[in-house]
């Protein structure tokens, strides 16, 4: 039987997942999970490349992690583990980053955005953020990554981190593709559709929280920022409306021409009330699983350690062959 290739993905625990997740990401790693050998984590490690309040990232964490199996992911197909309970993410970021250049890690936008909006904590972390990226997808020898837009710029270093070591060192990495998702790659904020929509923002109604019961989720689209005109019609010039308009789609799975179809000649009321049902509709379901896990810590518990189990062994194996590669004495 031909091996199934692999998949690896994770989110960091720095907020509550948005619908941006949803669809950029997390629909798509369900999608995937009979297909491939998927690895899904809870990127904490990175979440502390910005303050955090200790009690509320370990909460946060459980909570990214409960709302990925609450989405569908299903700990019998995908091996689902926190970041920081396999320490050879760490020992292999050390090798990467003698392997990465300070040039190329000062282009990527995202630090240079972190960096402007965390102004008094440019730590080191957040500099060498994809370097640890990179360790995280490497070390499981991962043949796709399925993430959103923004973080295409990551899988890129990635790639040209692995190729550098392979030419130096010899053949000791898979060389990863990026997965990106026809709908849905980059959600808008509802308030400023010019930013993505993102679980740091810091005004709620920018975003659609997961777990949002369907009243709010419903007025959240109803308060969503569109433009003066009135016809239902994604275009540049109309970034509200196009972001309303994708969501739609992504989320019943239409085009957006078939939206824009079905929207002709009614008003933008008409138009967010249909966005506002269709998002809840879709997420309701998964508030409900949510608060049966919540209930049961024994078996969420037993899902993480089983998983951080599983991914150190094939963690471990990859870091064997790296020290041996760079040339470490075996212990
Ligand atoms: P932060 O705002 O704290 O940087 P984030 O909301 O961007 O976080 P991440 O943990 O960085 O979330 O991203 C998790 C995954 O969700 C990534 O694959 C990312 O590409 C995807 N994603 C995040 N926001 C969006 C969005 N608005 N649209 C589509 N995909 C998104
Ligand atoms: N930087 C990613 C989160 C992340 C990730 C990964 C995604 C950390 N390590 C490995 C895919 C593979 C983000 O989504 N902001």
């Amino acid at each position: 039987m031909e091996e199934k290739k692999r998949i690896f993905s994770g989110m960091q625990p720095s907020g509550e997942l948005t619908l941006g997740n949803y669809l950029g990401a997390l629909k798509n790693w369900i999608k995937l999970q009979d297909e491939y050998d998927c690895m899904y984590s809870v990127m904490n490690m990175h979440a502390i490349t910005v303050r955090q309040e200790p009690a509320e990232l370990r909460k946060r964490s459980m909570e990214v992690l409960m709302q990925y199996m609450a989405c569908g992911i299903d700990p019998e197909k995908s091996i689902l583990f926190f970041q920081s309970h396999v320490p050879a993410h760490a020992e292999l970021a050390w090798v990467l980053s003698c392997n990465a250049q300070m040039g190329e890690l000062s282009r990527m936008t995202q630090f240079k955005d972190k960096s402007k909006k965390h102004a008094d904590n440019i730590n080191a972390g957040l500099f060498t953020y994809p370097v640890l990226m990179a360790a995280d997808i490497l070390l499981y020898q991962a043949d796709l990554v399925p993430v959103g837009n923004d973080q295409l710029q990551h899988i890129e270093l990635t790639r040209d981190i692995a190729n550098r070591f392979n030419h130096h060192y010899g053949d000791t990495f898979t060389v990863p593709e990026p997965y990106i998702g026809k709908a849905g790659a980059r959600v808008m904020s509802l308030q400023s559709p010019e930013n993505k929509m993102s679980k740091s923002d810091p005004n709620p109604n920018g975003y659609v929280w997961l777990l949002d019961p369907e009243e709010v989720i419903i007025k959240k689209f109803k308060r969503a920022v569109t433009d003066s005109e009135s016809e239902v019609r994604a275009s540049e010039d109309k970034p509200g409306v196009t972001n309303l308009l994708t969501i739609y789609a992504a989320v019943t799975g239409k085009t957006v021409e078939e939206a824009e179809k079905e929207f002709a000649g009614q008003g933008y009321g008409t138009f967010k009330q249909a966005v506002g049902e269709a998002v809840a509709a879709e997420l309701a379901p998964v508030r409900k699983r949510y608060e049966e896990l919540a209930k049961d810590k024994a078996y969420v518990e037993e899902v993480y350690k089983k998983g951080a189990e599983t991914a150190a062994k094939i963690a471990y194996k990859t870091l064997g062959k790296v020290y041996r590669k760079i040339g470490f004495v075996a212990r």
